[in-house]
């Protein structure tokens, strides 16, 4: 006669018990999904330190859902096959069972409360402005385009209603993948802090960038703040989410990443451009009096970096 091993007497406790197997499913399996990465539920990782914030307070919310659907399931399933119909007797009521309806009352309301305090936490995190940022940009929206403000630096990139690559003079580094590039480029230095300054100059616009899990309204008269931690360097893809009227749906932009030695190399690039644009605009304005009004414009903006397309307006037109 063979004595019965450690694992089938485990095994064999277990089947007399259903109750703790249900017990140390409900605790195991956290663990288990805690301990391989986290599946993204159709939704984005967060490439900034904001943005990773808010997935995990998804997928933390996703998890929760699918354990209290699996264990209602479970529960639904056991009671209709435990207690299916066997004869016309009428089955034992519970309908005054003080401790059930107490607990039944008070699982939801804590799983609520957990759920709200990491939701607050989250929320803290993400609106947290941080008292040094690397870099401060003024995001201006308008009907139908943005426009990137280093006001620090005398920088500034602006562009419409895109529909070609930009690659915003990245000193040959350029912009990939392609489609992601449409609109003009904020261009912000990867793993450093970046303040940003919204506002509208006409209606409602939406600043939205999908990887980021980020998304603020731009409207006129009011200034919005929060900061962007990009965790990596790349392109972006963002737009604007807020019906703005007649070019809404071509009101792209993208944000780029670099290392912050490049970005540093590519302000300063700007820079030159900047004051090399403000000197051929003085000299223009002196010297010549054939000075033509589209050079005067361009003579008048310090933008160094200026995208604009009218060929989508034109054919519309
Ligand atoms: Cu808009």
């Amino acid at each position: 006669m063979t004595a019965p091993t450690t694992g089938s007497t485990g095994a064999a406790a277990l089947k007399r018990h259903p109750r703790r197997l249900a017990l140390i499913a409900a605790i195991s399996l956290p663990v288990v999904l805690g301990g391989c990465q986290l599946p993204t539920f159709q939704g984005y990782r967060g490439s900034t330190h904001q943005g990773h914030d808010e997935f995990l307070l998804y997928a933390g919310t996703f998890i929760a859902a699918i354990v209290v659907g699996v264990i209602t399931a479970a529960l639904i399933i056991w009671s209709i096959v435990r207690y299916r119909h066997r004869s016309d007797q009428i089955p034992r009521q519970f309908q005054y069972h003080f401790g059930l309806e107490i607990a039944y009352t008070i699982i939801p309301v804590v799983i609520v409360l957990i759920l709200f305090g990491f939701t607050v936490w989250t929320e803290n995190n993400v609106d947290n402005v941080a008292a040094h940022p690397a870099q401060i940009i003024d995001v201006n929206a308008f009907q139908w385009g943005w426009q990137f403000n280093y006001a620090d630096k005398h920088v500034s990139v602006e562009g419409e209603t895109l529909s070609d690559p930009d690659p915003i003079g990245l000193n040959g580094v350029g912009c990939a993948p392609a489609n992601h590039c449409y609109g003009p480029g904020l261009v912000v230095p990867a793993g450093e802090t970046v303040r940003i300054y919204l506002r509208s100059k006409d209606t409602v616009h939406g600043f939205y960038v999908p990887e980021f899990n980020f998304s603020r309204y731009a409207q006129p008269g009011v200034l919005n703040t929060f900061d962007l931690t990009v965790q990596h360097v790349g392109v972006y893809r963002a737009q604007c989410t807020q019906f703005c009227g007649l070019y809404h749906s071509e009101m792209f932009f993208h944000v780029v990443a670099l290392p912050p030695a490049q970005f540093q190399a590519w302000l300063s690039s700007q820079q030159s451009a900047t004051v090399a644009a403000k000197r051929s605009s003085s000299s223009a304005t002196s010297g010549s009096s054939a000075t033509s009004g589209s050079s005067a414009a361009s003579a008048g903006t310090a933008a160094a970096v200026r995208h604009r397309s009218t060929s989508t307006r034109e054919a519309a037109a």
